[in-house]
């Protein structure tokens, strides 16, 4: 296989809903497509789910663009392969930029798999039919707001709620929902917000009582050495998110016992291969992992759909119907949950297929590898 033509697209979509994280408000999301072609023709797609803000982790839409335009998009262009992996190590001496070679190992696994006649699920080992999907809650200006966005997705079907946590926004709120909800499925998660220190242990000491799920990354991404004595000293497991961005990381959190549930992103950890390795890690440890997700358009929603049928992704992933996020997204048909679960296609590839007139409506710029060399200075707006 060759890819012949690579054309990224910057696409912004407004949220139905303002979300709020422990470090910021977001009302809009800006990813990057991907739009891979290879020699025959087929088409496979890609998408690059970073954060426009370097708050989640080091990267953001800007650093991913220029990455993907100076390194990725010649090294893709440059290597003959047959099986994604392969694709891969042509970037493999770039250190970092997860979240950008993300999106291309996406392109490079729909091509992969339409050209096998199979869907990403299959093609990847997954098992399922339909995966569990569960809903992230942003921090709202008050409890009572909260209790109704809890209320909302309850009556949408969803079993499993995720709420997010900062320092003077946990307790509280936390034993509001499960006093309101004593036997939902609910965990809490802080992206890092906590120091370490005894006011923390505290607090924690009280969510530990509320028979949560998981407390997902309390600390900062390299400090495992708290998480591990955190997880030590609670009943609740600790779910590692920010701190995972390889397999290395992985082994150092089942060697210091610094977590026993991981949250697998497709992007946090630079794409599908990679996922379905640390899957396979942690299945082998005993740990039971889930997908995390990053407000993706249907692409990326596609694909974390797809890895989540794999059998060790026993808890319920972050992929909410599209319409959580987005008024209308820029695949069709739109991805549905239906009483919490979403079917995992059948369809070759990711199943789902892109509305090019709405793609190119909520592009800001284009690049298109046709267009002339692969330089950083082809950037072309949109007529
Ligand atoms: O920690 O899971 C996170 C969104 C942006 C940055 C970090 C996180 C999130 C989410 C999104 O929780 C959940 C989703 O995409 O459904
Ligand atoms: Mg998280």
């Amino acid at each position: 296989m060759r890819i012949d033509r690579l054309r990224l697209f910057d696409v912004s979509l407004p949220l139905v809903h303002g979300f709020e994280t422990s470090s910021h408000r977001k009302t809009g999301i800006n990813h990057l497509l991907i739009e891979a072609t290879d020699r025959e023709g087929r088409v496979g797609w890609g998408e690059i789910a970073s954060p426009a803000d370097p708050y989640y982790g080091a990267e953001t839409t800007e650093t991913a663009w220029s990455i993907a335009l100076r390194y990725l998009v010649p090294a893709s262009l440059s290597a003959e392969w047959d099986e994604p992996e392969e694709l891969e190590s042509a970037w493999s001496r770039i250190r970092g930029h997860e979240f950008a070679k993300a999106g291309f190992s996406i392109a490079a696994w729909d091509l992969h798999a339409r050209a096998a006649g199979l869907s990403l699920a299959s093609a990847l080992g997954g098992t399922r039919i339909d995966v569990a999907a569960g809903v992230s809650l942003g921090i709202e200006p008050s409890i009572d707001d909260l209790l109704v966005q809890v209320e909302r997705q309850l009556a949408a079907g969803y079993g499993r709620i995720k709420l997010k946590i900062a320092p003077g926004w946990d307790v509280d709120p936390v034993r509001a929902v499960r006093r309101a909800h004593p036997d939902l499925d609910l965990h809490v998660d802080a992206n890092g917000a906590y120091p370490d220190s005894p006011e923390t242990t505290a607090i924690f000491r009280e969510l530990d009582a509320m028979r949560l799920t998981m407390i997902e990354q309390p600390f900062a991404p390299r400090d495992f050495v708290s998480h591990s004595a955190l997880q030590r000293s609670l009943d609740t497991p600790v779910c590692l998110d920010e701190s995972i961005v390889d397999l290395g990381d992985l082994r150092t959190m089942l060697a210091l016992d610094a977590g026993r549930v991981l949250n697998i992103k497709v992007s946090r950890m630079g794409g599908l291969s990679v996922a379905r390795r640390a899957h396979a890690l942690a299945a082998e440890a005993g740990v039971p992992v889930w997908c995390g997700g990053m407000h993706e358009f249907g692409i990326g929603r596609a694909a974390n759909v797809a890895i989540s049928s794999l059998p060790n992704f026993t808890l319920p992933s972050d992929v909410s119907g599209s319409d959580k996020y987005y008024a209308r997204d820029i695949v069709t048909p739109p991805i549905v949950a239906e009483a919490g679960r979403v079917r995992v296609p059948t369809a070759p590839g990711l199943g789902y297929e892109v509305n090019a007139d709405w793609l190119r409506e909520h592009s800001s710029r284009v690049f298109d590898s046709a267009a002339g060399n692969t330089g950083s200075t082809i950037e072309r707006l949109t007529a």
